[in-house]
């Protein structure tokens, strides 16, 4: 077996809307559930064409992402957020935890988080269990991590609000290698070429 490259898809913010990118590959959000309670469930499914390595030209992945927050609730205020604090937003001390969850399925053997982008000018900490433990200050700061999981929290001295922006999603696919007939082949003809010269 031969594992493609990632095969990216980047979603923005709310996450809410069930949403539908035409062509192929195609990413969805299929349900939602739990807006207004401490943990707020989405379901993804993507697909694509991988005919030519003998799977269906739609063949699909469902995963599913988790956010909770020991803050409150989850409110769904165009960016995601917790309902404690000054704000709808991730204010300092808050934070919001995001479990990805999915079963291997067909050519398909799993999904990372690549990377997360928190809007606003708080100061953001992203933690994994992965071990990845990063703090940035910038504005917008994005974070560039590979893992299953996070936590992101507002570090911020001041009053400074965030919440994810943009998350790319890194799904992993395996696919069969050309077969051992085919490369047999391949080296048949190149020893031919190479008695003619
Ligand atoms: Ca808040
Ligand atoms: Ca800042």
């Amino acid at each position: 077996m031969i594992v493609l490259d990632p095969l990216q898809v980047v979603v923005d913010q709310t996450f809410n809307n069930t949403t539908t990118n035409t062509g192929a590959p195609t990413f969805a959000v299929v349900s939602t559930s739990g807006i207004g309670t401490p943990t707020y469930a989405i379901n993804y499914r993507y697909t694509t064409d991988l005919s030519a390595y003998g799977y269906s030209p739609t063949s699909s992945f469902d995963f599913a992402m988790t956010v909770t927050t020991t803050d409150g609730n989850i409110n769904n205020a165009g960016t995601l957020g917790a309902t404690n604090g000054a704000s709808g937003s991730i204010d300092p001390g808050e934070s919001l935890t995001y479990t990805l969850s999915y079963t291997p399925t067909g050519p398909f053997t799993g999904v990372t988080i690549g990377n997360v982008q928190s809007y606003g000018s708080g100061d953001m900490r992203v933690t994994s269990t992965s071990g990845y433990d990063v703090t940035n200050t910038a504005n917008n700061p994005g974070f560039f991590l590979d893992a299953n999981d996070f936590t992101i929290e507002n570090v911020d001295p001041g009053t400074a609000t965030g919440s994810p922006g943009y998350i790319n999603f890194r799904i992993a696919a395996a696919v069969p290698e050309p077969s051992s007939t085919a490369l047999l082949g391949l080296g048949l003809s190149s020893l031919l070429l190479r008695r003619r010269r």
